[in-house]
């Protein structure tokens, strides 16, 4: 049973994402997945930019004690780390976790599985990319970074099978696994594996998808996506 929606339930979030993502409005900031979570939910909510300076001036410490985005701020609560967030979110709102006890237990699963098995070794990509393309062993670290990635995404892709969902129908679960995989994108790794492609372009199809993106892409350039 869900817990009733509560006073602070009705006072519209507010969440936070980089004033100008450096991705450029390509979705890939946290803020997207939970925008996703909140259109899914058909609630409203409101973004506050923070520039990187202030991510680590105080007052947006006390929001977030590492000073990163998403926050999100709904009455007297405060909270940080995107799952928490979209967890939150999927409590109190129908449509992103199952009613029944264990198919909701599992739908929580992926979430984790998503964040804590799939994401990290894509977050290398980057890392290695970006942070440490310049170093000496940055050439034959590279395999290394890959391997990881595709025997996660082989793995994905063999439970996947030819079914739509992670578990039935769409939950957060899937929300999660597909802001996760969408980072891979630029990479093309994910058309190696041609149901996780169509599992993320699945998901990316979705309308709550298709408004976070248009939102997040206008506060990132000011302007309405093209495709
Ligand atoms: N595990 C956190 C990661 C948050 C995170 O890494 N946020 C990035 C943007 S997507 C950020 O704020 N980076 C700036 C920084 O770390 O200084 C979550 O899922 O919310």
């Amino acid at each position: 049973m869900r817990p009733l929606v509560d006073f602070h339930m009705s006072m519209t979030p507010t969440l936070t994402a980089f004033e100008r993502s450096p991705d450029g409005g390509m979705g890939l900031a946290r803020d997207t997945r939970v925008r996703w979570a909140l259109e899914e939910a058909g609630q409203p909510y409101n973004v506050r930019g923070v520039s990187f300076a202030a991510l680590k001036q105080p007052a947006h410490l006390a929001l977030h004690p590492f000073g990163q985005i998403p926050t999100y701020e709904e009455g007297d609560l405060v909270l940080f780390e995107s799952g928490a967030i979209i967890f939150h979110i999927a409590e109190r709102h129908a449509g992103l976790l199952p009613e029944d006890a264990n198919a909701r237990s599992r739908a929580i699963a992926w979430m984790f599985a998503a964040l804590n098995t799939v994401e990290p070794p894509i977050l290398e990509l980057a890392t290695a990319r970006f942070l440490e393309g310049d170093k000496s062993w940055a050439e034959q670290r590279m395999p290394l970074v890959l391997d990881r990635i595709r025997s996660r995404l082989s793995q994905r892709s063999s439970r996947l099978g030819d079914v739509d969902w992670l578990d039935g129908a769409f939950s957060a679960g899937d929300l999660m696994m597909v802001s996760v995989l969408l980072r891979l994108k630029p990479s093309g790794m994910l058309g190696e594996f041609q149901n996780l492609s169509a599992y993320v372009a699945r998901g990316g199809a979705r309308p709550a998808y298709q408004r976070a993106f248009a939102a997040q892409f206008a506060f990132n350039t000011g302007k309405a996506p093209t495709a």
